[in-house]
């Protein structure tokens, strides 16, 4: 009898100590799988968590800001404010339920606009989202972040449609009006198209986005270049000859992309902000930034604009002039016979492989734009090509869809 007391005793300890273990051993296996599966939610890969509440809160928690990186943004052409759960690790558009222009101007704060609010409206989801984020509208006086919950409906049965600021419309009724290959533009064609001056002298292009930033080409803005007193911007003004020292306007700031490389051009793009705010008008007017999810027809037709050389080795023109292009493929672009890989995802090709029309010297850090919904955005920024106009060496451009998020970023940082 006692001998198998103690036996059952042994079997019952063993068997404790051994599930003690097996818990312990799936608790820091879920553990490693998931660092932050007790504290909240990690900062990208980084190893650090924060608690959930503090993520989107307005504040900068993790080491290199992912917490209030991406937490609104506007999807596809019509502009849908979508918002990121940390903890779905996905987008979600908004309901229009009891939304508000004064959330529409707090989102567009969040972007990166300063003080910049156009049109806030409910329309039908057309991104064919199965969940949504929902206004708590007693959640009290706290940040926008806070007040959404997650629903899988709208009752309105339509969603927040968001726009920061009225761009991509031109000063009158379009009309098809050099460059290579192109013709001189009319007052109010390209609205957004700026001059670049060091020294009195046209050295870029440039494209309007905000009163205050102008997108040009981070090669423009190379040292010494990169200091913000050589520059002088002028817009509005269609010749060379009518450019003025003294009547542009000065740069406060110059910001080139941190990762742009000048052996290969990747990343060629930087922001300017200005000392002052242009004033819009029918011939000085911003362009809009793409959106993710805009899908890019393989041959979209595309608009290039500046003042740059009219033929290879020839001097900067004094009219600004104009050219459709069109895009080209990337695996076109890359082919042996054209580029050869020397284009990476972060630009763009357009142009003609026969050659006859491009982008020229001086045409650099200009726009290459496109029209989709009736808006004007801006596709790609005047980067490199081999030569001008030449068969199979088609001009390439910096690819801004993949850069919004990092101008956002400048915009906010720097507001
Ligand atoms: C340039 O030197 C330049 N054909 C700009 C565009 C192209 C070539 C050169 C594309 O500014």
């Amino acid at each position: 009898m006692k001998e198998a007391k103690k036996a059952l005793c042994i079997t019952i300890s063993l068997g404790a100590v051994l599930a003690g273990a097996a818990v312990t051993a799936v608790l820091l296996w879920k553990f490693m799988e998931n660092k932050c599966s007790v504290s909240g939610i990690e900062c990208g890969s980084s190893g650090t968590c924060i608690s959930p509440s503090h993520w989107c809160d307005g504040v900068l928690h993790c080491p290199s800001g992912e917490d209030e990186n991406r937490c609104v943004r506007l999807y596809g052409p019509n502009f849908i404010l979508q918002v990121y759960s940390a903890q779905r690790k996905s987008w979600h558009p908004v309901c229009q339920d009891d939304w508000s222009d004064s959330y529409g101007r707090a989102a567009c704060q969040d972007m990166g606009y300063r003080n910049s609010f156009y049109s806030s409206q409910g329309i039908v989801d057309d991104s064919g989202a199965s969940s949504f984020m929902k206004l708590n509208t007693s959640a009290g006086n706290t940040d926008l972040y806070k007040k959404l919950y997650h629903s899988d409906i709208c009752a309105s049965k339509t969603v927040v449609s968001l726009r920061c600021i009225e761009c991509g419309v031109t000063g009158k009724t379009m009309r098809q009006s050099r460059i290579v290959g192109g013709s001189s533009a009319s007052p109010g064609d390209w609205p957004w198209q700026v001059s670049l001056h060091v020294q009195g002298t046209h050295v870029c292009g440039g494209s309007i986005i905000t009163p205050e930033w102008i997108v040009t080409a981070a090669h423009c803005v190379e040292e010494p270049l990169n200091n913000p007193r050589y520059w002088t911007v002028f817009a509005g003004v269609l010749r060379q000859s009518f450019m003025f020292y003294g009547h542009g306007y000065r740069v406060g700031k110059v910001i080139s992309h941190p990762s742009y490389d000048s052996k290969t051009k990747n990343n060629d793009i930087a922001l300017m902000k200005l000392q002052t705010p242009l004033t819009f008008s029918d011939k000085v007017k911003p362009v809009c930034l793409p959106n993710p999810g805009m899908m890019l027809e393989p041959n979209q037709s595309c608009w290039i604009s500046g003042w740059g050389a009219t033929h290879e080795k020839g001097k900067t023109s004094d009219e600004l002039n104009a050219v459709m292009v069109p895009l080209i493929e990337p695996w076109r672009c890359n082919s042996k016979y054209v580029y050869n890989s020397l284009v990476t995802p972060a630009m763009i090709c357009a142009g003609y492989l026969r050659g006859g029309t491009d982008s020229c010297q001086g045409d650099s850090g200009g726009p290459l734009v496109t029209l989709k919904s009736r808006i004007w955005w801006l596709i790609g920024d005047t980067s490199w090509g081999s030569g001008c106009a030449k068969a199979n060496r088609p001009g390439v451009y910096g690819n801004v869809t993949v850069f919004t998020d990092w101008i956002y970023r400048q915009m906010r940082a720097n507001s």
